[in-house]
């Protein structure tokens, strides 16, 4: 099996194609033509199918299943069952901690949630799995499930200490404030739905395991997969060139991952599992419900003198998801006093996990919105009480900024968007039968920091490789480092090919967290400038060269030509590896600290988290930020609300490419259209199910719902984020889009929706 090689076509890169140019995507291509193969596309010989049933209670027990009509179905090869699973061995946990004692098994008599995993058919076809699953008959004993956090039977949950943060006196200066409003503000659960739903196809050959998975980390899943199973690491192989769209749901093995291979184990034969997507519902949590309740005190000027925080987030019965919301409430703003403690409260759901900016997205939509409820409050223009607050450092950590070109966001956004000709007043703006808000707020998404590992090889005929296991799913990984390569090694970017996305390649930690652009590139870098200065270093030692004895510092390397500024003919690379009789240069290089470089320091870097260096780790306080400025059109009539008008400032320091760079700022804020407007996982109070568990009822914004959407950088390089001056981009633009919409629909109609989605029931009750 080979490795995928994405390369840029000859003409493609117009300006040369360097970092920091506009390339376009180099897997564009493959994915327009359907040359790309996903995952689920894989048909290794002897493949057979297997088909997940869920539990239809939201808890209580699996008494029996009754699988003999199934089993006796045409086609079917095993139906697995609680009763006949292989139970696995327990992994750690992604933070690299023991996991939880016992054996795992992947399909359990207890029932914790509707849409649990609770049997699987395997049979020759689909079609066969499909009828065959159908047949089980399957006898529960049906217990009280707590559906949401709403049910008074819930309880307050528990307090989750490292989440909560405070300095100063915030009760009482907040007791004491001239000016004081306290609100609480909702988002519901809310979904990643990538259009590749997941599903795997897995194959054994004796006690090596192959693993077609689409997977933001390669190396976190095989390192489960291989606990799972108590196989050495290296026995696993993991491959994802392409993922459909993760935005943080395929960061870990699964259960449904182990069905498959225990399945494939058991029979002998390779196994494909697709999931329907109502299964994805349930298979993984999306972000939990949260709320939180803010008080500000203020100044009669608007001047912040405390915040208070109370927040709460559904978590399951079985485990803890913090969703820390107070992620943007601790750094945004100047405040002298305040205090934030949050809680988790456990209902019968799926363990919650990452959605795009998990914290950041719903703490922006508490704070954000609050600022604006403040500023008519005490009577301020929401931008101007924006930057009366505006934190010079970082109020919480209480180190400086690296950089932070927030300012520069609001005037830029600010210009361009026309907000100097804003009526202040809301409902003062009217076309026809809209009503006109414009509304603003602002975002924040940390700068966070693992090492990297990457291989650069240089060969005979002048073309270069980069390979590592990081992946892309769409965000543009294999664009970024085919330029961080083609201008360290001096090539034409069209001569780089990239390999990515398979655990047998040199490791990378989560894409996620939006730290991945960031640590690759400076990998990619340090390997390519390390294989460029082993050519320069041959061109002036070698006897058949033509630079011999020349200072390695005078060589350039454009182009793909070696030359002496000295003057002479310049060479190609290609032309001095022949005449040097080396087929090719090959540097495998890390970014992980000098001291820690021994092999089981690698495998903890790529394959748990805990060497991930958090924002404020070090001198500066790292982040990227951001600033909405929206317009809605509230139509009176039928109480509709379009978002009709977007422009985005935004501060992600230098951007490797600013095309793709824009277009996932872009995509950030599409999300946050659909959130603020359409997303909500609704929830059956008596059955604990989530009930629009399909794209037909659970809403995302289509083009249709999309204006035009303008987006402006203002960053300037921050080499403390990162190597190459870098910061956090795929996670920022969804940050404060929700909050911009509510302030703008209240500037338009006067009602302030503390409750997401803003739909019109609640516009018009
Ligand atoms: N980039 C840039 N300049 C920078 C930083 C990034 O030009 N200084 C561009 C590059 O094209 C890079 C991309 O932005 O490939 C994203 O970089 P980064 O912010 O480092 O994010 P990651 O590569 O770690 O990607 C993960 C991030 C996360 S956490 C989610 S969730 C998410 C997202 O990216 N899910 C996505 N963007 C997504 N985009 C697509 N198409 N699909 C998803 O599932
Ligand atoms: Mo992104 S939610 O950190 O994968």
């Amino acid at each position: 099996m080979t490795t995928v090689t994405m390369k840029a076509k000859r003409g493609d890169a117009s300006d040369g194609g360097a970092l920091g140019s506009r390339l376009s995507r180099i897997d564009g291509p493959a994915k327009v033509t359907g040359a790309a193969r996903y995952a689920l596309e894989h048909r290794p010989a002897g493949l057979c199918h297997a088909v997940i049933v869920q539990s239809t209670i939201g808890a209580g027990r699996v008494k029996a299943i009754d699988a003999r009509a199934a089993e006796a179905a045409p086609g079917v090869l095993l139906v697995l069952t609680p009763d006949n699973v292989l139970p696995l061995k327990s992994a750690s946990t992604w933070l690299g901690t023991p996991g939880p004692e016992g054996p795992y098994l992947a399909l359990t008599h207890a029932i914790r949630f509707t849409g649990q995993h609770i049997a699987a058919v395997i049979a020759e076809t689909f079609e066969q799995a499909t009828a065959a699953a159908a047949l089980l008959n399957i006898h529960y004993e049906e217990a009280e499930a707590i559906a949401t956090y709403d049910d008074p039977r819930a309880g307050d949950g528990r307090a989750l200490d490292h989440l909560a943060a405070g300095w100063g006196e915030a009760e009482k200066v907040l007791a004491a404030a001239p000016v004081s409003l306290e609100a609480t503000y909702r988002t519901p659960r809310e979904y990643n739905v990538p259009i590749e739903p997941h599903g795997l196809v897995a194959q054994w050959e004796g006690e090596t395991l192959t693993i077609w998975e689409p997977s933001q980390w390669i190396n976190g899943m095989a390192r489960t997969y291989a606990e799972w199973f108590g196989i050495p690491y290296d026995n696993v192989r993991l491959v994802s060139p392409f993922i459909g769209g993760g935005f943080g749901s395929k960061a870990l093995a699964l259960a449904h991952g182990a069905i498959a291979t225990i399945a494939a184990k058991m029979l002998k034969r390779p196994v494909k599992l697709a999931l329907t997507r109502p299964q994805t519902f349930t298979a993984y949590g999306g972000r939990p419900a949260t709320r939180q309740t803010l008080a500000l005190g203020a100044t009669k000027e608007g001047k912040l003198l405390s915040i208070i925080q109370q927040g709460a987030n559904e978590t399951s019965v079985d485990g803890v998801w913090g969703e820390p919301l107070n992620a943007v409430t601790t750094i945004m703003y100047a405040v002298p006093n305040l205090a934030s403690r949050q809680t988790v409260v456990p209902v019968n759901t799926v363990l919650p996990s990452a959605l795009r900016a998990p914290g950041e997205n719903p703490s922006a939509f508490g704070i954000e919105c609050a600022i604006d409820e403040l500023s008519y409050e005490v009577g301020i223009d929401p931008v101007a009480i924006r930057l009366l607050n505006y934190a010079e450092e970082d109020p919480h950590a209480r180190k400086p900024w690296s950089t932070r070109q927030l300012r520069q966001a609001y005037e830029a956004g600010a210009k361009a968007f026309g907000w100097e000709k804003r009526s202040p007043q809301p409902r003062a703006m009217r076309d026809g039968s809209h009503l006109i808000g414009w509304g603003v707020a602002a975002g924040t998404y940390p700068v966070r920091r693992t090492a990297g590992e990457a291989m650069v090889r240089l060969f005979a005929d002048g073309r270069a490789e980069v390979a590592s296991s990081g992946i892309d799913m769409g965000q543009g990984t294999y664009t970024i480092l085919a330029q961080t390569a083609a201008e360290a090694l001096g090539l034409p970017v069209d001569q780089v090919e990239v390999k990515l996305g398979d655990s047998t390649l040199p490791g990378a930690p989560v894409a996620g967290g939006s730290q991945l652009a960031n640590l690759m590139t400076g990998a990619v870098h340090k390997a390519a400038m390390t294989a460029r200065d082993e050519l320069v270093g041959l061109a002036i030692s070698d006897p058949n060269s033509p630079f011999r004895a020349l200072q390695a510092n005078t060589l350039s390397v454009a182009d793909g030509i070696i030359s002496s500024p000295l003057g002479g003919e310049g060479l190609s690379i290609a032309e001095l590896m022949r005449r040097l009789g080396r087929d090719k240069i090959e540097v495998l290089s890390d970014t992980l600290p000098e001291t820690a470089n021994s092999a089981a320091d690698k495998h903890t870097t790529f394959t748990t988290i805990s060497r991930m260096r958090s924002p404020t780790e070090g001198d500066y306080s790292l982040h990227a930020w951001c600033v909405h400025f929206v317009e809605v059109r509230v139509d009176e009539d039928f109480g509709t609300v379009r978002a009709s008008r977007v422009v985005s400032a935004l501060d992600s320091g230098r951007l490797y490419n600013p095309k793709l760079a824009e277009s996932q700022w872009k995509g950030g804020i599409i999300m946050g259209i659909g959130q603020a407007l359409l997303e909500e996982g609704v929830v059956d109070p008596r059955y604990a199910r989530v009930i629009n568990n399909n794209l037909g009822d659970y809403l995302i914004a289509t083009n249709a719902d999309i204006p035009d959407i303008e987006v402006i950088s203002v960053g300037v390089p921050d080499f403390h984020a990162s190597a190459l001056g870098g910061k956090a981009v795929g996670e920022l633009g969804i940050v404060g889009v929700a909050p911009a919409i509510a302030n703008a629909v209240f500037h338009a109609t006067g009602k302030r929706i503390r409750d997401l989605p803003i739909t019109l029931e609640k516009l018009i009750g």
